[in-house]
């Protein structure tokens, strides 16, 4: 069994209800259990100017899957939430991101992990050290200590949350 970081992200078209039954999802994908999930987080747009705030949350998984098997899954999901590859940085229905697999450092034409934007982005690091604060990032360190780097701003944990 490998350890995986999912990052779940969406604006558009009710955004908690996409994220929240993107985690359903997951935990049916075959050989594979959410271990644990994040709450959901309502988030400042990164990108584009005047797009809806998003809905981010962070799911834990274990999984039999090899990461392009897994991420040929993630991309599936996002096709039934009628995810449309359109504008880069524009708006979404759901967005599903490998983060991490085990301390594997993965770079392929479909899939870079650990994550290219994870360190940079409060909205994936916020989630991520709820769920898993003492993680390491391979290259670049704990996640609550980048997370304290990068500050909260424009972050706000909904707190409805249902572990
Ligand atoms: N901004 C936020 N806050 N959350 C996201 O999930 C997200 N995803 C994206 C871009 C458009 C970069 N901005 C985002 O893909």
């Amino acid at each position: 069994m490998s350890r995986a970081f999912v990052a779940l992200g969406g604006n558009l078209d009710d955004p908690e209800r996409h994220v929240r039954s993107a985690f359903s999802e997951l935990a049916a994908l075959p050989r594979t259990n959410v271990k644990r999930r994040s709450s959901l987080y309502r988030a400042a747009p990164l990108g584009p100017p005047g797009q809806p705030e998003y809905i981010n949350a962070v799911a834990e998984i274990e999984t039999e899957l090899e990461p392009e098997e897994l991420l040929d899954c993630l991309q599936s999901i996002e096709a039934a939430h009628g995810r449309a590859r359109g504008e880069k940085w524009g708006p979404r229905t759901l967005d599903l991101d490998l983060l991490l697999y085990d301390e594997r450092r993965i770079r392929t034409a479909r899939l870079t992990v650990p994550h290219a934007g994870l360190t940079a982005r409060n909205f994936v690091l916020g989630p991520l050290a709820e769920i898993a604060p003492d993680l390491a990032i391979p290259g670049s360190g704990p996640v609550d200590g980048l997370l304290a780097r990068l500050g909260t701003g424009g972050l706000e944990r909904l707190d409805d949350h249902v572990a």
